[in-house]
């Protein structure tokens, strides 16, 4: 259980001020809204992580739906997976006074000081997807996401489960997300933290793969030929096991037969690997937080207290549930 996101419950109601004229051009940022000025729309800036997997993709079409929907008006700023480049995004956001600023932190770490900068220029903050580390938890309103250490173990609890057979040795390699980032930290604590009892499940290579699958594919290559005896891969995104999938075939291996695969967020390609049996198992991470963070966008504008955690509801599938599931997957 992680007490840096269970922050303190009351905030002090915050008056904005609308300022919806207020549309100055920022960076390579869009506009999502098409008003003119002069209308009383809310002015949401959001800075995204990138457009590092399929998860990302159907992220940003949700909330770029969501918003037009609930007639907010959007500032997307893509910070292609760059620290430096979210906190520009911010800090124009702040220039711009947009009425709420929403971000999904790449890493943890390193918030403090944009994040005073809205709050002392009276902008509220959520988080969505990621969290970060700040002690100070005045700093943001919310944290709408998912419970990453969860998705971690229930990956790690399906392999102990499906190797209770296993008489010798099994050998893990993980691919990490992004290092740094809260699901690659989360998912690599739930898993080790699941096959902690199973003294005979060893993880004997872990590296980050950077969320893409080109990062996968290369990395599984360097794990095929530093340890040909790979018997399971845990990936911390389907992107990453898609593109692993190559280097193991490459190397002569039968994906989800000689080497089990367990990757974590269910978009379309992975679900449809699980289903050919090429994928074993995969806990499910939801993209679609669109709707609901515009309506906290809503209520924190409107100075209304929101809950400081909301975490999005998930399951899991196995082959079989994914053949079922499959026709009716969005993203
Ligand atoms: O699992 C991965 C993406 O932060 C939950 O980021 C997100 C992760 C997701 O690149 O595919």
């Amino acid at each position: 259980m992680r007490t840096r996101r269970t922050a303190r419950t009351t905030v002090a109601a915050l008056v904005t001020v609308l300022l919806a004229g207020s549309l100055a051009a920022c960076g390579n940022s869009d506009t999502g809204g098409d008003s003119g000025g002069g209308d009383d729309k809310i002015v949401l800036g959001f800075s995204q992580v990138g457009a590092e997997s399929g998860w990302r993709t159907a992220n940003t079409t949700s909330i770029k739906e969501a918003a037009a929907e609930a007639g907010i008006e959007l500032k997307f700023d893509d910070a292609q997976q760059k620290q430096e480049n979210q906190i520009k995004a911010i800090r124009n956001f702040i220039q711009q006074k947009v009425d709420v600023i929403a971000f999904s932190p790449v890493v943890e770490s390193g918030w403090d000081t944009v994040l005073k900068e809205a709050k002392d220029a009276g902008i509220p903050v959520i988080l969505t997807d990621r969290a970060v580390d700040s002690a100070d938890k005045s700093l943001y309103k919310t944290f709408l996401g998912s419970d990453f250490v969860k998705e971690g173990r229930l990956s790690g609890e399906w392999l102990v489960e499906n190797t209770r057979s296993a008489t010798g040795p099994v050998n893990i390699v993980e691919l990490q997300g992004t290092t740094g980032s809260a699901p690659a930290n989360d998912r690599k604590k739930g898993f080790a933290e699941a096959i902690a009892a199973s003294p005979n499940l060893k993880i004997i290579a872990s590296q980050s793969g950077d969320f893409t699958r080109a990062g996968g594919k290369q990395v599984m290559e360097q794990f095929l030929k530093a340890n040909p005896d790979v018997d399971v891969l845990f990936a911390h995104n389907d992107d990453m096991g898609l593109g692993a999938l190559e280097a193991i075939t490459a190397a002569g291996k039968t994906p989800g037969k000689d080497i089990l695969i367990i990757t974590i967020d269910a978009v379309k390609d992975g679900m449809q690997a699980l289903a050919d049996g090429k994928f074993n198992f995969i806990a499910e991470c939801s993209p679609l937080l669109g709707p609901q963070l515009m309506e906290l966008t809503k209520k924190v504008h409107a100075g209304e207290e929101v809950p400081v955690r909301i975490e999005t509801e998930e399951t899991t599938f196995t082959q079989e549930q994914a053949r079922k599931a499959l026709p009716d997957r969005k993203y």
